[in-house]
């Protein structure tokens, strides 16, 4: 291969089985801008994970745990201002303003890209950049696609390993001319020749930026989770939500990038079906995808295929079928524990990172929730120490688990199946305390979207005050979405029609539920977790034309009959408390969908209106 000419900073070394001419001009490219001192070809073998984590642990990035505890794990800790998504510092530099919509920061790519350059030139002095390529979905999939991510942080190196198929094969696949979306990703801390590092390199200047049209993301200043690792939110999300709505202008149906966990549900006859559901983040996604039924559910089976993301495409026989793009779970520590969810549990047992939990005396990790009591004695997420007294929490409420999906114990034996699974639902679901009932199955598929469209939960931190206010979150994606959130409801509603004249029996049926109303104490009613299967098994039940429910205002609701309560003491005036329609509060509810729409008007589509419109009549 022709290795071009570097700008006098590191040489190429181009490994011989790469075989892509444009892939390495931009490698040359990215190198000549951003001045690393060496360059890195990851290979994806686990000789090179255990290299890289060894060289964290002597750098002081990570710290390995009691190998007898916590068998190949270690624990990084971050820069306490680097510990979240930076939502406020996400870009969609779409050409104009519109294709962004209004619920995305804008910039327009030239200005964009104007004020990026300077701030790449010699980010990175001192440092290795590491060239990780990676398959979102299984290797080859004709639903899969490939990235190349550029990045000076080796703990992204190793999460991306865990996260995507990461390594030498993604190259085979890649080709002399496959497409690839190229990734530049810097924690924007040059070394100064003899500056000693830190632990957890940053910038407190943080841009995450997409450029849909060239379909690029370049990420500055963070190491932390979704503005670093740019396979999951930056492209899987923004970058394919954008992919799935520019293809249907070639094939006429294109495809959906959803913030969706899948699972399967099988019954005891052997009955499966594969369901996609949507909820806004850190609302219990991962314990709903590991879900354990009930002991009263003998002999019914759910099984993970993805925790977070989905991309959908259709077949020719008009079904949706669904591949999870990720390898791996970027989970909530915080509130796992074995009863909440015991698979998750048993997943990150050993081979796994912990992102900002707390150290045990006896090197093992801890956070909040994952024991009734707290040990004695900690290092907090900051490497402070820590008693109970404290008054401070031990782990950072944001902090992280990255373990490989094979770890999982209720993996589905399709979950790497290129051709992904068909969609039988989708559930899209709020934290809602009032108003919303614990499940309803729309009339069809426009009013399915309706539903996704108009779906909101109350913010639960008191943060700024806005405690029990309602963020409206369409489908779950308010942070994910690519382009304009009106064109996407549209592209949403056209693939519909589309399917439903391929094959109206097949299309997905659409639920939308509530574990989260509280009664007047305001304590939750519906005991979640596992008590969800009953209404998966409604769900179901529906699927497959069985089981009976009752039309209400808004759609299709389980009578208390309806539902199986063997194994647990719910009455029907409980039911009743989280499934009962207030008309007023609907009313009220009706306004802020106004809000929205309002908000949305440009390219709504009149569908959804008209939607609105039939409510409020029902509802007079
Ligand atoms: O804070 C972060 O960087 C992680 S955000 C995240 C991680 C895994 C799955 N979902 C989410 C999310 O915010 O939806
Ligand atoms: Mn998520």
């Amino acid at each position: 291969m022709n290795q071009p000419v570097m700008g006098g900073v590191a040489t190429l070394n181009v490994p011989a089985y790469i075989k892509q001419q444009k892939l390495i001009n931009w490698v040359a490219e990215i190198a000549a801008l951003t001045k690393p001192d060496r360059i890195y070809w990851c290979d994806g073998s686990q000789e090179e994970y255990d290299r890289l984590c060894a060289e964290m642990v002597a750098a002081g990035t990570m710290k390995k745990l009691n190998q007898e505890k916590r068998p190949n794990s270690y624990l990084a800790c971050s820069d306490p201002t680097d510990v979240a998504r930076v939502e406020d510092r996400t870009y969609i530099c779409s050409n104009t303003k519109e294709e962004a919509g209004p619920t995305n920061n804008w910039m327009a790519p030239a200005d964009m890209r104007a004020t990026l350059n300077p701030l790449f030139d010699g980010c990175m002095v001192g440092r290795t950049m590491y060239v990780v390529p990676f398959s979102m979905g299984p290797l080859g999939s004709p639903i899969a696609h490939i990235g190349v991510e550029l990045s000076d942080s080796p703990y992204v190196a190793v999460n991306m390993r865990i996260m995507t198929r990461m390594g030498k094969a993604v190259y085979d696949v890649l080709g002399t001319d496959g497409e690839f979306v190229p990734c530049v990703h810097t924690v924007g801390a040059p070394l100064k020749a003899g500056q000693k590092d830190v632990a957890w390199p940053c910038n407190p200047t943080k841009y995450i930026v997409h450029y849909p049209e060239t379909r690029e993301i370049w990420s500055y200043g963070s190491g932390y989770g979704g503005n670093a690792l740019l396979g999951k939110k930056c492209f899987a999300l923004r970058i394919a939500s954008n992919m799935g709505h520019q293809d249907a202008a070639k094939d006429g149906m294109g495809w959906l990038a959803e913030h969706m966990l899948i699972l399967g549900v099988e019954s005891p006859e052997g009955k499966k079906h594969y369901v996609a559901a949507a909820f806004p983040s850190a609302c219990g996604k991962t314990n709903f995808a590991m879900l354990i039924p009930p002991t009263s559910f003998d002999g019914w089976k759910v099984t993970t295929i993805g925790d977070d993301i989905a991309w959908i495409k259709p077949g020719a026989d008009g079904r949706l079928y669904a591949i999870n793009p990720e390898a791996g779970y970027f989970g909530v520590a915080p509130g796992t524990n074995e009863k909440t969810n015991f698979n998750c549990m048993a997943s990150m047992r050993e081979n796994t990172i912990f992102t900002n939990v707390a150290l045990t005396d006896d090197g093992d990790v801890w956070w909040e929730g994952l024991t009734k009591e707290a040990p004695s004695h900690l290092i907090d997420w900051q490497g402070k120490d820590w008693t109970p007294a404290s008054g401070t929490k031990a782990a950072h409420p944001n902090a992280r688990f990255t373990v490989a999906a094979t770890q999982n114990p209720v993996i589905d034996a399709a979950w790497d199946d290129p051709a992904g699974v068909p969609i039988s639902a989708f559930i899209f679901g709020g934290r809602r305390s009032t108003t919303v009932p614990l499940v309803t199955e729309a009339r069809n598929w426009v009013e399915g979207v309706y539903m996704a469209a108009t779906m909101g939960s109350e913010t639960t931190a008191a943060a700024a005050g806005q405690m029990g206010v309602v963020r409206r979150d369409p489908f779950a994606m308010l942070p994910f979405m690519g382009y304009n959130m009106s064109d996407y409801f549209q592209h949403w509603l056209n693939l519909g029609e589309k399917l439903g004249k391929v094959n109206a029996a097949t299309l997905p049926k659409i639920y939308c539920v509530n574990w989260f109303r509280t009664d007047d104490q305001g304590h939750f009613v519906w005991p979640g977790f596992g008590d969800n299967m009953r209404v998966l098994k409604w769900m179901l039940e529906r699927i497959e034309g069985s089981a009976g429910g009752i039309e209400n205002i808004f759609g299709t609701t389980p009578r208390f009959g309806d539902l199986k309560w063997d194994g647990i003491p719910f009455s029907p005036e409980e039911f009743e408390t989280i499934t009962s329609i207030d008309k007023d509060a609907w009313r009220e509810e009706l306004k802020l969908h106004e809000e929205l729409f309002t908000k949305l008007a440009y390219h709504l589509p009149k569908e959804l209106t008209a939607v609105k419109a039939a409510l409020e009549q029902r509802l007079a």
